[in-house]
């Protein structure tokens, strides 16, 4: 069972489930943490409240791919994980040796050390749904999406679902310098978020879930990777409570849980391309990718 957010023919934001047949339901929560804790105060889980909710009703007309999609949850904040994969380790050396990968770089100590390495990468005002334009920095000429596992946390750290997250990245400001990682990373929509929350009980094995990237340049595929979470160094458990520590969560915070899937390395990202990143069992994000028109940039 997946939750999703979007706008009904009434132009209201509607929370809807959607069961794994397809149909989707309306139904009568605000919002997904709202779902979570009605569901833990009635001591039900929140697969069994979805299903007493839409028992006897009918789904709407619509399929997935005709609706406004939304985020599936207005994030208060947005964190992520950064080399929990070899592959992210690699491509993080590869770019701040200047290809050359001789030297042993703070890179290759976080991958191996205890505490992982994690970052705030997004606010609700600069996190984005499915098919809304990621947007390029204008002073970066190497920029990437990384495709990633969201999970959706309550504020004590419990994982209660799992979405998939785009960590757009600008190797060449990272690369300069690691100190740069904020302005790698954050930006007016660099962070896509959606399109459906899989709710964690119906997970069967989080660290087998296959996640695909591809991107599309003037209708044809120029970039297809594939990665799966049991290449993952890190527990999902050992990153939030890495987290949480001496640290305020808010209800509904995303971590993202790092990158498996690097394009090639003369590989960036031009206005128009188009990005799908689909994990088994959540579904695909889709966004297209643009330059920020003058009037929208943050002054
Ligand atoms: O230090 C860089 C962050 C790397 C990252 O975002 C990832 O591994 O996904
Ligand atoms: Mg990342």
């Amino acid at each position: 069972m997946r939750i999703i957010r979007f706008v009904n023919n009434h132009s209201a934001v509607v929370l809807g489930a959607l069961t794994d047949q397809g149909d989707i339901y309306s139904l009568p929560h605000s919002d997904f943490m709202e779902l979570v804790n009605q569901a833990e105060s009635t001591g039900v889980t929140a697969l069994k409240l979805v299903e007493n909710s839409i028992a006897g009703t009918d789904p709407i007309r619509e399929r997935l791919d005709e609706l406004e999609l939304l985020v599936p949850i207005v994030a208060p904040e947005v964190w992520a994980s950064g080399v929990t994969y070899e592959k992210s380790r690699d491509a993080r050396n590869y770019e701040t040796t200047n290809g050359k990968n001789d030297e042993h770089t703070c890179y290759d100590k976080v991958y191996d050390a205890e505490r992982p390495e994690l970052f705030l990468k997004s606010t609700a005002a600069r996190t984005i749904g499915p098919n809304t334009p990621v947007y390029l920095r204008n002073d970066s000429n190497w920029q990437i999406p990384e495709p990633e596992v969201g999970i959706v946390i309550t504020k004590e750290g419990r994982i209660v679902g799992y979405t998939i997250g785009n960590d757009m990245s600008c190797r060449d400001i990272e690369g300069e310098n690691p100190l740069y990682l904020p302005q790698a990373k954050i930006w007016k929509h660099s962070c896509a978020i959606g399109p459906a929350i899989r709710l964690a009980e119906t997970v069967e094995d989080p660290y087998d879930f296959q996640l695909t990237c591809r991107i599309f340049r003037d209708d044809q595929l120029v970039v297809e990777g594939t990665a799966n979470t049991a290449q993952l160094k890190r527990r999902f458990e050992e990153l939030v409570s890495f987290l949480i520590r001496d640290n305020e969560i808010f209800e509904g915070t995303v971590l993202l849980t790092g990158t498996s899937i690097v394009p090639p390395n003369e590989f960036t990202l031009k206005e128009n391309d188009y990005i799908e990143i689909e994990i088994s069992s959540i579904g695909v994000l889709a966004n297209p990718v643009k330059v920020q028109v003058p009037s929208e940039k943050v002054m």
